[in-house]
C-alpha cells in the first residue's frame, strides 16, 4: 500500500524532473523518497500522511521563527489584499532597505533579488564591472547558488584553475573561476601571486554551511580581509544562510569584518522568496540604472516578500531575541557533545550561533577535505531514524541544522534522545 507521500511523489516524477523542484528536496543522499509535507506550525511539519515532525531544517535556514509566524503570515495577508505585484515603486522597498542597512553597516546601498542565487550573481558580475577584472575566486565546498560561475570544481594542477562543475557551464566561464581551500590562506596567495591585477573578487560563505558547518578558523577572515584590500580584490561575504542567522548583523558582525559587498537571502524574505546584495556606496552606485552594470528583475521588492521580510527583521530585532536563541543551540550542543563523550565516539560538532552540523566523521572538521571523511551511509541510516522518531533533519550530511525560536525545551529533548538512541542502533 503506498503512502500519500509516495503517490505524490509517483505523480511528481511524470512531469517534474526527477520530481522536485530542487534536487536536495529529492532525499537521494539519505537513499529513501522525499515525504511531501502539506503544512507547518512553530517547530513542527506535518506530512501527506498526517505524520507530525520537529523540523530542525527550517526551509534550509529562512524560518529562524519557525513555520506560519503569526505576524508574517499577517503582513503577508495584509499586502496581498493590497496588490500582489506591481513592477513599480513601493514604499516597502525602502523599509526593508533601511532595515537591513541600519543592521549591516558595511551595506551602505541595498538592491532587492528573488533568491541567493540571484544575489551572488549579481554582486559577481558588479564587482567585475566596477573593477574591470574577470577573474574570481571562491572556495572548493562553498556553495553560492546555481549560476554558471560558481559550478566550477578544482581543477588539477597548482593554479587549480576551475573546470566545469556542471554540464551546460562552459570552459570559457569556468577559467574565471579560481578554486582556493577554505582555511588555508596560502591556497589563496598563490592564485593572487599567479594573477596578480586579473582578480575582481574572492567571495566565500564566511561560516561555511553548505559541506555541513565548517568555522573559519582563528584569523582566516581577517587575513583574507587583508589580502584582498592590498590587491584591489572586493571581498564578497555570501550571507546567505549566516546573515540575521548567526547574529543580527550577521558573521560579519560576528567576526567583526567589514567586507566590501554583501549577499544576502533566506531569513531576509520570512519565507518568501527574497534575496539582496549590497555593499560599499561607490560600488553600488555602479548599478543600473544609475552605472553601467545591468540587473534587472520583474518581482524584485515584490510587496508581499517586503512585507514579509519586514516582519521579520523586525521580529528578530527586538532585543533579547539572539541571546533566547543562543541558550536553545547552546543546550542543545551540550546535549550532543554529552552524548559522544558517553559513547566515545570521535564525530565533529561544529556550531555557530543556532546553525550547527554533527559530522560522522573520525575526528574533527575545520576544512572541506576533513568534512569529506564523514560516513554518508551512516547519516543515511540515522536519517531514517530520526524520521521515525519525528525528528526532520537535513537529508544530507553536507548540510547545516537550525535551532529557530519557536523550538521548546521539550523539543530539544526530545532531539536529544531521539540522536541517543538513533546512534546507539547505529553503531
Ligand atoms: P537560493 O538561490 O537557493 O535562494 O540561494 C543560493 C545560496 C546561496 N548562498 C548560500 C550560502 C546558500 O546556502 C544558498 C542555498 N542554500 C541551499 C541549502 N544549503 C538551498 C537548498 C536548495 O538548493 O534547495
Amino acid at each position: 500500500m503506498l503512502t500519500n507521500s509516495e503517490k505524490l511523489y509517483q505523480q511528481a516524477c511524470q512531469i517534474i524532473p526527477g520530481g522536485v523542484n530542487s534536487p536536495v528536496r529529492a532525499f537521494k543522499s539519505v537513499k529513501m523518497n522525499p515525504i511531501y509535507i502539506k503544512n507547518g506550525k512553530g517547530a513542527y511539519i506535518y506530512d501527506a500522511d498526517g505524520n507530525k515532525y520537529t523540523d530542525f531544517v527550517g526551509s534550509w535556514g529562512p524560518l529562524i521563527l519557525g513555520h506560519a509566524d503569526d505576524d508574517i503570515v499577517k503582513a503577508i495577508t495584509d499586502a496581498a489584499v493590497l496588490g500582489t505585484s506591481f513592477g513599480a515603486c513601493t514604499e516597502k522597498e525602502i523599509e526593508l532597505a533601511q532595515l537591513i542597512t541600519s543592521v549591516y553597516p558595511s551595506m551602505e546601498m541595498v538592491r532587492m533579488v528573488n533568491s541567493g542565487t540571484e544575489a551572488t550573481m549579481s554582486a559577481i558580475r558588479l564587482a567585475r564591472g566596477f573593477t574591470g577584472r574577470s577573474k574570481i575566486i571562491k572556495f572548493e565546498g562553498c556553495y553560492h547558488g546555481h549560476a554558471d560561475s560558481f559550478l566550477i570544481k578544482a581543477g588539477s594542477g597548482v593554479l587549480t584553475l576551475g573546470i566545469p562543475g556542471s554540464p551546460g557551464v562552459t570552459d570559457g566561464v569556468a577559467q574565471d573561476t579560481l578554486i582556493a581551500t577554505y582555511n588555508d590562506i596560502q591556497s589563496v596567495e598563490k592564485l593572487i601571486d599567479a594573477k596578480k591585477g586579473e582578480i575582481a573578487a574572492l567571495i566565500l560563505e564566511p561560516v561555511m554551511g553548505n559541506a555541513g558547518v565548517i568555522l573559519p578558523q582563528d584569523g582566516f577572515l581577517q587575513q583574507l580581509r587583508e589580502l584582498t584590500a592590498a590587491n584591489g580584490i572586493l571581498l564578497i561575504f555570501d550571507e546567505v544562510i549566516t546573515g540575521f542567522r548567526v547574529a543580527l548583523g550577521g558573521a560579519q558582525q560576528y567576526f567583526n569584518i567589514k567586507p566590501d559587498l554583501t549577499c544576502l537571502g533566506k531569513i531576509i524574505g520570512g519565507g518568501l522568496p527574497v534575496g539582496a546584495f549590497g555593499g560599499r556606496r561607490d560600488i553600488m552606485e555602479y548599478l543600473a540604472p544609475l552605472g553601467p552594470v545591468y540587473q534587472a528583475g520583474t518581482l524584485a521588492g515584490n510587496p508581499l516578500a517586503m512585507a514579509a521580510g519586514i516582519a521579520m527583521v523586525k521580529k528578530v530585532s527586538a532585543p533579547g531575541f539572539y541571546e533566547n536563541l543562543e541558550a536553545k543551540a547552546q543546550k542543545n550542543e551540550a546535549a550532543v557533545l554529552s552524548l559522544l563523550k558517553r559513547i566515545n565516539k570521535q564525530f565533529a560538532f561544529n556550531r555557530v550561533g543556532s546553525m550547527s552540523c554533527l559530522f560522522f566523521s573520525p575526528g574533527k572538521v575545520t576544512s572541506y577535505a576533513e568534512a569529506m571523511t564523514a560516513d554518508t551511509a551512516f547519516y543515511a541510516e540515522f536519517f531514517k531514524k530520526m524520521l521515525n522518531s519525528g525528528i526532520y533533519l537535513a537529508p544530507s550530511q553536507f548540510e547545516a541544522s537550525f535551532v529557530s525560536s519557536a523550538h521548546s525545551d521539550a523539543d530539544l529533548e526530545h532531539l536529544a534522545a531521539s540522536m541517543e538512541k538513533a546512534i546507539k542502533e547505529l553503531i
